[in-house]
């Protein structure tokens, strides 16, 4: 039987990584598209990397880029693929605020780019189309739940962008009955998260204070409530999606929302330590009240004499990482993938938290043999 080829933009991000470990272990050919770099960006694929010198390989990546339309047709002429996943974007929120035309242009017009090639070159029939669509695209409240017939209200210039991509592949589905939809994903999350995403930020800075290698954790708004999955879960929608008969847009979500400071206090409560939080908006500070010397000499190995005192300030607020429009709350109503798709999440705000701090601390345990070794070892905490 042959097998069946699939194209991923961003597949060097946290969810091209893991939807390209799901598609080769179901036995298709998978082609990556990467940036090029000044230096190295492929430290999440490393490990899938195959010689392109080596006979049928079926991990293949392609230099690329969303903005540049005459390589991503090239692409995908040469590649011929049975199915598209575009991931690639620039995802971050805050920072969609300082590159707007640019975010327009790779989040926005990078989808258009897509549907433009597989119409042009007459695959249509042939090639279905995933895109990368997001809850950001409800914004400002309209309801809550949210779910596929919730109307939009995007706060960002990525989540504008990303409107963009979302009507221009229902409107391709539409005119020219290409099998193309939209993924909806609510946050989701894993130890391969961009480490300047709000969870991965914590899960770092937890071990790292944990570790003694850092005091004190700034954040911005403690009070945005998101609905967190595990990305792991996530890509086996996006997959299923595009096994169905008829193509339609789906809300893949767990249906539970928390604020960025419960996600920090389980953060902190797996390495046994808790906060108290005192003041109110940017005066806000979070002071460490308890600490379960068992839990912290579990995960740590570190005694009582070694942690922080009780009384220290670890969590303070900084309004540079305010918005300047901001999503205050997500929760999503992912039932029609539950009934459609027969998809369910494994993962909960629990395991997935755990994942993350339980990887961040072995990435921190293995800088520390380093140190201890006389190497240097440089790690920001925040950008
Ligand atoms: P990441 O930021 O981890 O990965 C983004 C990927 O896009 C990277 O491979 C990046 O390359 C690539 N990329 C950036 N700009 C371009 C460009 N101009 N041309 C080609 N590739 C580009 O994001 P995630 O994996 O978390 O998210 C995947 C997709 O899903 C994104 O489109 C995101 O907007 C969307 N999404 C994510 C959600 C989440 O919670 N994670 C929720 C809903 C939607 P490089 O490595 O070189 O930077
Ligand atoms: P988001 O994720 O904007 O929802 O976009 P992010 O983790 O950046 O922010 C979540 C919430 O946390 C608040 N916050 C902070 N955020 C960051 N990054 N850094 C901080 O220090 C901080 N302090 C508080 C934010 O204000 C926000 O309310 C992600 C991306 O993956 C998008 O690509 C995707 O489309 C959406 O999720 C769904």
């Amino acid at each position: 039987m042959t097998k069946k080829v699939a194209l991923i933009t961003g597949v060097t991000g946290q969810d091209g990584t893991y939807l390209a470990e799901l598609l080769l272990e179901k036995g298709y050919i998978v082609h990556g598209i990467k940036r090029r770099s000044s230096s190295f960006n492929t430290q999440r694929i490393d490990h899938l990397y195959q010689d392109p010198h080596s006979s049928d390989p079926t991990f293949i990546l392609h230099y690329g880029d969303l903005t540049d339309s005459m390589n991503i047709t090239k692409i995908i002429k040469e590649v011929m693929p049975d199915e598209i996943y575009n991931l690639g974007a620039m995802s971050h929120v805050k920072v969609s605020f300082d590159s707007p035309e640019y975010t327009a242009n790779a989040d926005g017009l990078g989808v258009l780019r897509i549907l433009e090639a597989v119409r042009l070159l007459g695959m249509e029939k042939k090639t279905r189309i995933y895109q990368a669509s997001t809850s950001e695209l409800y914004g400002l409240v309209q309801e809550i739940p949210q779910s596929e017939t919730t109307p939009f209200y995007p706060r960002s210039p990525y989540a504008v962008a990303k409107l963009y991509g979302f009507w221009i592949v229902k409107n391709y589905r539409e005119a020219y009955g290409m099998f193309a939809c939209n993924g909806i994903l609510f946050n989701h999350e894993s130890p391969l998260r961009g480490e300047t995403f709000v969870t991965r930020k914590i899960t770092r800075a937890v071990t790292r204070i944990g570790m003694g290698m850092e005091k004190v954790l700034h954040l911005g708004n403690l009070d945005a409530k998101r609905d967190w999955g595990h990305a792991k879960d996530y890509v086996e929608a996006m997959w299923r999606m595009l096994q169905v008969d008829t193509p339609e847009d789906f809300v893949v979500a767990t249906g539970v929302t928390t604020t960025v400071r419960d996600f920090l206090n389980l953060a902190f409560e797996k390495i046994g330590f808790k906060l108290d939080y005192v003041g109110e908006g940017v005066n806000e500070i979070g002071l460490l009240s308890h600490i379960d010397y068992d839990v912290a000499f579990q995960q740590l190995g570190r005694t009582k004499e070694e942690l922080p005192k009780l009384g220290e300030v670890l969590l303070k607020v900084d309004p540079e990482y305010f918005r300047p429009t901001e999503v205050d709350i997500l929760i999503g109503k992912p039932n029609k993938a539950f009934e459609k798709l027969g998809w369910k999440p494994k993962y909960d705000l629990n395991l997935l938290v755990e994942d993350m701090v339980t990887e961040d601390l072995k990435h921190l345990k293995k800088d520390i043999c380093l140190v201890n070794g006389g190497f240097e070892v440089t790690a920001h905490l925040e950008y």
